[in-house]
């Protein structure tokens, strides 16, 4: 079993979309094994977002998750991280099929809904940025 973590972003999160995107990642089978509502601060979010730090946009990245809570959450499942990013659909939500997380909720690359870990490195370190080890059950 695979774990990863995902976060449903600040604009979804205003949207009323936590319900229906959580559902749609039960539905499939994945298990919830933590989950929090919280602010995340610039810090925290710097860390987050490390490998975009030289981007252009990292700056407007940092401020967008920061804006208002999201909701945090470790899902496991069979190779979860893959499962997941499919689910999610691409980066850019203008090229992300209908039927995606992306592609059904979103239009604007910077509020895209969702993220997911990328690999197992990540979700092994996005997963302790955001829960201590007592909270995954
Ligand atoms: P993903 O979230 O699909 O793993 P990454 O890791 O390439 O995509 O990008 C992290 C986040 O940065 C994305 N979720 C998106 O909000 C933002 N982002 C990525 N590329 C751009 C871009 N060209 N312009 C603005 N924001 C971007």
């Amino acid at each position: 079993m695979e774990q990863t973590l995902v976060l449903i972003k600040p604009g979804a999160v205003g949207r009323g979309l936590v319900g229906e995107i959580l559902a749609r990642f039960e539905r499939r089978g994945l298990r919830i094994r933590a989950m929090k509502y919280l602010l995340v601060d610039r810090e925290m979010a710097e860390r987050h977002y490390d490998e975009h730090r030289e981007k252009d946009f990292f700056g407007e990245l940092v401020a967008s998750i920061t804006s208002r809570p999201v909701v945090a959450f470790v899902l496991e499942g069979p190779e979860a991280i893959a499962v997941v990013r499919k689910m999610m659909g691409s980066t850019n939500p203008l090229a992300a099929e209908p039927g995606t997380i992306r592609g059904d909720f979103g239009l604007e690359i910077l509020a895209n809904v969702v993220h997911g870990s990328d690999g197992a490195a990540s979700a092994e370190r996005e997963i302790g940025l955001y829960f201590r080890p007592e909270e995954i059950l």
